[in-house]
């Protein structure tokens, strides 16, 4: 059996971060390890929130790991609060990376053009030398956008999003999707690039017209979950797609649906049911 460590805050309500991935990564059949790097009452999108900085476990934690000898098959990153959190991730993933070990970075920080609250451009920048250490990153567009210092445009076209997953490539990272792709009104997917073999990739099912906050994390554990059980980096991206479409349109389907998140609980036997199919 596999095992992870995700590295990313709990917020205790939200349904983000550390409450999505050890779930979903759990419901993949995986061991998942967790460095909680901070407890919050919710997430920073709520009018009111408690945070609870836990900075200064990181290091004690992963050096204890390597004393133990524990090893994993995945580092998994989220959501990181400050620049010191990524200069400890950076020596965590220095410390515990290995051959057989995939690095998968999320940066998130960012959507609909506009940073999520408390994080700056210098921030981002910061990221982006983080993602540098990455097999595969896992932005979206305004994130990508943040991480290169270019504004950030909506009204792109396929030779565009080629551009920018090359240039998240020149990062560092060996492979980048982008999330929330859309060429076609009636398809949303995501686009890839594997910088190893110079090929793109992209998958796409059926958008609907809605726009739930969380799903970012929901397809990076799902990616993470899929790349464990052994689905190559293109049939876990596809994984992700339609295991987000799912979450969405039970979300939808839910008349005392909450205002945060999406019903990604009732998605996952479909999670394990897609995980047992490799459709690339
Ligand atoms: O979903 C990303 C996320 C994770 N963790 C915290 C957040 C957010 C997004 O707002 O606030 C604490």
């Amino acid at each position: 059996m596999k095992r992870i460590l995700t590295v990313q805050d709990i917020s205790c309500v939200g349904r983000c971060s550390l409450t999505v991935a050890l779930p979903i990564i759990s419901a993949a059949g995986v061991e998942a390890g967790v460095l909680p790097t901070a407890v919050l009452s919710t997430h920073t999108m709520f009018p009111k929130f408690t945070f609870c900085d836990l900075t200064d476990e990181i290091e004690g934690i992963s050096k204890t790991f390597t004393e133990l000898g524990l090893g994993f098959d995945a580092i998994y990153t989220g959501y990181l609060g400050s620049f010191r959190q990524l200069g400890l991730v950076s020596e965590l993933i220095d410390r515990h990376k290995t051959e057989n070990c995939m690095v998968v970075i999320d940066p998130a920080m960012a959507d609909n053009g506009k940073l999520y609250k408390g994080f700056t451009p210098e921030f981002a920048r910061a990221m982006a030398e983080l993602c540098g250490k990455a097999d595969l990153i896992i932005p979206n567009l305004t994130e990508a956008a943040f991480m290169l210092d270019i504004p950030y445009n909506p009204d792109y076209d396929e030779d565009y999003i080629r551009d920018v997953l090359k240039r998240l490539c020149g990062l560092g990272a060996k492979r980048a999707a982008l999330t929330g792709i859309t060429f076609d009104p009636t398809k949303l997917g995501t686009y890839a690039y594997d910088s190893t073999t110079d090929s793109f990739f992209s998958y796409f099912n059926e958008v609907k017209p809605v726009a739930y906050h969380g799903t970012g994390d929901i397809f990076a554990s799902a990616t993470l979950g899929a790349l464990m059980r052994g689905h190559s980096v293109e049939s876990s991206l596809a994984v992700a797609v339609d295991y987000t479409l799912e979450c969405i349109k039970l979300t939808m389907a839910d008349e005392d649906r909450r205002t945060y998140g999406v019903n990604f609980e009732q998605a996952i036997p479909y999670y394990i049911e897609r995980l047992k199919k490799t459709n690339i």
